[in-house]
């Protein structure tokens, strides 16, 4: 059963159509209702497979066959990852998502190392997160049982642009994984691109399709599209500021409950673009000079801008401390 309220197409288009500012007025007040507007959550990224990936994705720099400057790397060693999530935790951050450049998980070594991984993460007292690509049930309940607290796989868009975008699998297939990953007791942490050539009907149908998963997603990234050289979006223009700001509006409105991430694109968004999304009920963002493998703002712009905004970093949840 669904419990939370869920809006219509209609509802959604409407919403779409109102001047931003009264848009992100109404998302501010249901932020602050169900969240403290002040204080925000900072996870980092770490890719433990990098490049080489069979899929097509047309903004992806790690498809194998797109010529990117990114170099394929084997499965990063347990270790290394471990190490690299205790100074995420002393930078602040409690929330810690490894990344690999996979269709999809399979039942081999390398996956015993994530789950390893998640294992270890989970002993630091950080919320562990894994993007994997497409998981089966039995899969999804084995990162449940290491501890896992989210697993994130995105729309990216809507059904209808995304066969333009992707065409090596479905948007079935990717909620099929959803499913799994809920169904094992998983937190979703799903969300979408913004600045694929989509239309805004596109961007209204993504929205609809996003805050009707069941449950709804815990935690909502938005990104938007980083053009990568040697890509098939490396030309594609960039979107207009208010835009994402809108998106960020939006997701907050139709999503009261989740964590809305500023995820990919943040380097070339300004301070003020940042602060007004914030003020839209943005209330995570990835710190660290890199994403997967592409830039993200410095640890000190990004202590320095919530510094003067105000804003503090979220400590660890009760509930989420370790599990072992
Ligand atoms: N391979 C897995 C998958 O696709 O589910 C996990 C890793 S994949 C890199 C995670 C997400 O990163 C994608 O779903 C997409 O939303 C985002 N992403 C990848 N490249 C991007 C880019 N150039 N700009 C913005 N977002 C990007
Ligand atoms: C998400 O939605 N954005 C993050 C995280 N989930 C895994 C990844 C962004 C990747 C941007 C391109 C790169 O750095 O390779
Ligand atoms: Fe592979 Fe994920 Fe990149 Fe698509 S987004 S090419 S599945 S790593």
């Amino acid at each position: 059963m669904m419990s939370e309220q869920r809006w219509s197409i209609e509802d959604i288009r409407n919403m779409y159509e109102k001047p931003l500012l009264d848009v992100v007025f109404e998302a501010a007040k249901v932020h602050r209702a169900h969240h403290n507007s002040n204080e925000i959550q900072l996870c980092t990224l770490r890719s433990v497979k990098t490049g080489g990936c069979p899929e097509d994705c047309a903004y992806c720099p790690q498809a194998a066959r797109y010529q990117t400057d990114v170099e394929r790397q084997k499965m990063s060693d347990v270790d290394s990852v471990i190490r690299d999530a205790k100074q995420a935790k002393e930078e602040g951050s409690t929330r810690f998502c490894m990344g690999a450049a996979w269709r999809e998980v399979k039942d081999n070594e390398d996956f015993e190392s994530i789950l390893k991984m998640v294992r270890g993460v989970r002993g630091l007292g950080l919320e562990a997160c894994c993007t994997l690509g497409m998981l089966s049930l039995d899969q999804a309940k084995r990162l449940k049982e290491a501890g896992l607290t989210a697993y994130n796989h995105n729309l990216d868009t809507s059904e209808g642009h995304y066969e333009d975008i992707i065409h090596t699998r479905t948007y079935q297939d990717r909620l099929d994984t959803l499913k799994n990953v809920a169904a094992a007791g998983i937190s979703t942490c799903c969300g979408g691109i913004v600045g694929l050539g989509e239309t805004t009907e596109d961007r209204i149908q993504f929205l609809y399709t996003l805050s009707h998963l069941d449950p709804q997603p815990e935690s909502v990234p938005i990104n938007a599209l980083v053009p990568v050289e040697g890509t098939p979006l490396e030309k594609q223009e960039p979107v207009d500021n208010f835009e994402w700001i809108r998106m960020i509006a939006l997701s907050r409105i139709l999503m009261p409950q989740a964590m809305v991430r500023l995820s990919a694109g943040r380097l070339t968004i300004g301070r003020e673009a940042q602060a007004l999304a914030f003020m839209a009920g943005a209330n995570s963002i990835f710190t660290g000079e890199k994403l997967l493998t592409t830039e993200n703002p410095s640890w000190d712009a990004d202590h320095e801008l919530m510094k003067v905004l105000g804003l503090k970093a979220r400590v660890p949840q009760k509930e989420l401390e370790p599990v072992r």
